[in-house]
């Protein structure tokens, strides 16, 4: 199903006058700081978070999977859902695939299919962490970093195959994530485990045209438990570096120790040039996938602190970068969680460009802690959801994209059209 321009303007009508009281309101305060307000509303237009093929349905845990209804049950239905969020929201304009989950079989089809809904192909993500029923070798002991020359070419070649499906589609990365590890002492030679995963990588790379991208994923912990070949952004950074300009560390934020200080790794990584992008999601203990913002919206704030000033003075040249959403959805309907997780997304990036950052260089340079703080904390505390709002609505977007997704009772009419009980793909 698709929402029309008309049914997102009639939904607007209603809460127009209230919006722009805010706006206004808002316009007015920043201004008295200098702060060019079109200027951050235009920023926020043209930010874009992809959305992962594999999280439109209900999540699961190893405990139980509970289904939301109307789930997509093919790549074409995803499509679909991508272009309903985009529709409300107009910053979802792009969709990640990850192969065998989600293969396109006729890629123009599919592309045509994702254009309508006004969507590009961002990153193909692999898979040789789950074996396939047509496939040789078995993945149960790891892949690219396998004791068996065998097992690793055929985790080679199924990236490969993923470039390939990425080219049709017009995709421009691939994302690698490995679950090769052990789980107990011993098991592992690291310093091979890491060696054969390094050559496979580059392998890859090696097929990669010249205008793609790698991105190297990491994670300190799961499936394995006592030790994983790239556990972190540093073992992730001399892959990368091992591989070549094109190969960059991609960070998964639920993919962390507790309390890591992550928006640090981001800022060492911009500087050096090696910031692929993000998996954007939020977690209390591990690797949770919730909702951006939910748990810890204060970090997320404080990375895109980083990213701003990294973006701002980037002399490494650090390209531009990938934003993904990476979550699960075990109690939410995922189209208003990713809903959600967008919103928190555009607000913590908002609230960073309000950051006076000449003040704060000037307090760092005098080492004023205090005022540090206040200058961090009064962007922080600046409530900005009218610019997010208003970018929104001048795309075309839904002033209350939620508000509007059960006025029009989407999920009833999704829940119709495809039955209540279509499981989709995925973890
Ligand atoms: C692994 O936990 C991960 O974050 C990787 O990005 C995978 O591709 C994805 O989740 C699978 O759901
Ligand atoms: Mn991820």
């Amino acid at each position: 199903m698709k929402i029309k321009k008309s049914q997102i303007v009639a939904f607007n009508q209603g809460y127009l006058s209230d919006h722009n009281e805010r706006f206004d309101f808002l316009n007015a305060q920043l201004a008295k700081s200098g702060i060019n307000v079109d200027d951050i509303v235009e920023k926020l237009r043209q930010f874009q978070v992809a959305i992962p093929s594999w999280a439109l349905g209900a999540g699961g845990t190893r405990f139980g999977r509970f289904s939301i209804g109307g789930e997509p049950a093919s790549l074409e239905d995803k499509i679909d859902d991508v272009g309903i969020i985009h529709a409300l929201t107009q910053s979802a304009g792009a969709i990640s695939l990850h192969i065998p989950w989600d293969i396109p079989e006729d890629a123009q089809a599919v592309k045509e299919r994702a254009s309508d809904c006004g969507l590009v192909f961002d990153a193909v993500n692999s898979n040789t962490f789950q074996d396939q029923s047509d496939q040789q070798h078995s993945y149960k002991f790891g892949s690219l970093c396998h004791t068996d020359q065998g097992v690793r070419q055929q985790a080679i070649d199924h990236n490969k195959a993923v470039i390939e499906y990425g080219k049709a589609l017009g995709s421009k990365s691939i994302t690698v994530w490995l679950a090769d590890g052990s789980s107990f002492p011993g098991q592992h030679n690291f310093r091979k485990a890491f060696q054969h995963t390094q050559v496979s990588l580059q392998e890859i790379y090696r097929a990669m045209p010249a205008d793609w991208r790698m991105f190297i994923e990491y994670k300190p912990y799961e499936p394995n438990f006592y030790s994983m070949v790239i556990p972190d952004w540093g073992t992730s950074l001399a892959l990368a570096e091992g591989c070549g300009e094109n190969a960059h560390t991609l960070v998964d934020l639920g993919h962390h120790l507790p309390n890591t200080n992550i928006e640090q790794i981001v800022a060492v990584l911009l500087m050096k040039g090696r910031l692929g992008g993000f998996h954007f999601n939020d977690s209390k203990y591990g690797d949770d996938d919730l909702t951006c913002g939910s748990i810890k919206p204060y970090q997320l704030f404080l990375i895109f602190n980083e990213l701003v000033y990294g973006m701002e003075n980037n002399p490494a040249n650090n390209p531009p970068l990938a934003w993904m959403i990476d979550a699960s959805h075990n109690l939410k309907d995922p189209l208003e969680d990713l809903m959600q997780s967008l919103d928190a997304i555009l607000l913590a990036y908002a609230q960073a460009l309000l950051i006076d950052r000449e003040a704060l260089e000037s307090a760092q340079m005098e080492n004023d802690v205090s005022r540090c703080q206040e200058i961090l904390q009064a962007a922080y505390r600046t409530d900005v959801r009218p610019l997010v709002t208003e970018a929104r609505r001048l795309s075309g977007g839904a002033i209350d994209p939620i508000g509007c997704y059960r006025q029009l009772a989407i999920r009833e009419t999704l829940i119709q059209q495809r039955g209540r009980n279509v499981i989709a793909t995925g973890l």
